[in-house]
């Protein structure tokens, strides 16, 4: 386990864990925060031992939003010249897959950060909502597309515009979320989703996700040529030739990610 200012890190059976790690303010995010869950998101895509990668919080909060205070005396220049949300942008670069586990409150930044996340398990009293609005701003680190790209304009503008909790099976049944559990199995049933996942052949998971993460912007037949291309490309690899003489041998493969 390695402590960080604002976050803990360790690794599990092939699963990088990022624990948010600021109750005091129900894990409100800080820029150096954000730098550190970015930067550790980052190590563990390129650490060989790592899978999967989990982000989660504590039971009262996954993450209450951006630090409200931190932000009372930017200006339009100040966040300029800082440019504080060029950080979020490498998040859409990991190549492993993400899971976010969200018990409690899941608001503002906090939402779009397991909105960044590919897969989203939500303990049922999880509340998911971008409160921005009653700040007198809006989501800066893509909630108005993100949500909007999860569950459709029409829906986002209503829960966004009026700046409402979602519960957790609202965000399930709107497409937001994947699946939603008892809060206290939360954790187990996150990392058994891990586990499972870490077991899958990995270059296959990988080149799975860059389709799929590209389907929203290429068109139908661009989409399918990349598909093609990485269908051939696994054929490069010897979890290919495991995992097609593994059935063939009746038995279970041992994927390496080669
Ligand atoms: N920023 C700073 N401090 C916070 C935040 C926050 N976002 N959320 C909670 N806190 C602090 C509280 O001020 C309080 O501190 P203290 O004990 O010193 O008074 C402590 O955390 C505990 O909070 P509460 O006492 O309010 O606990 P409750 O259980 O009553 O309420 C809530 C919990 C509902 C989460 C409530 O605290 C709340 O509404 N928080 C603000 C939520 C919000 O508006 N989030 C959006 C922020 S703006 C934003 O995210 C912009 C996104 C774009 C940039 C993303 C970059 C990271």
């Amino acid at each position: 386990m390695v402590n960080r200012s604002y976050i803990k890190v360790f690794v599990e059976n092939g699963v990088g864990v990022i624990q948010l790690d600021r109750p005091q303010v129900a894990n409100a995010l800080n820029r150096e925060m954000v730098d550190e869950i970015v930067a550790e998101t980052e190590a563990f895509d390129r650490d060989e031992s790592v899978r999967v990668i989990v982000v989660k919080g504590n039971d009262k909060a996954f993450a209450a939003g951006a630090d409200i205070e931190e932000m009372l005396e930017d200006t339009p220049l100040s966040m300029e010249l800082l440019d504080p949300f060029a950080v979020w942008d490498r998040l859409t670069r990991i190549k492993k897959p993400l899971i976010a586990a969200v018990n409690g409150f899941a608001l503002g930044g906090g939402f779009e950060l397991a909105l960044h996340c590919d897969l989203i398990i939500a303990g049922e009293t999880a509340q998911f909502g971008f409160p921005e609005v009653k700040l007198g701003v809006m989501p800066g680190a893509g909630g108005t597309q993100l949500l909007t790209k999860a569950m459709g304009k029409r829906k986002a503008l209503e829960w966004i515009w009026f700046g409402a909790s979602m519960s957790a099976k609202e965000a399930m049944n709107h497409g937001v979320i994947n699946r939603v559990v008892a809060p206290e199995m939360l954790e187990e049933e996150t990392m058994n989703m891990a586990n499972q996942l870490a077991n899958q052949a990995p270059i296959s998971v990988r080149l799975i996700k860059e389709a799929a993460g590209k389907a929203e912007e290429l068109s139908l037949l661009d989409g399918m040529k990349l598909e093609r291309k990485n269908f051939y490309l696994t054929f490069d690899s010897q979890d290919q030739t495991e995992g097609m003489q593994a059935f063939m041998e009746k038995r279970s493969p041992s994927f390496k990610g080669v």
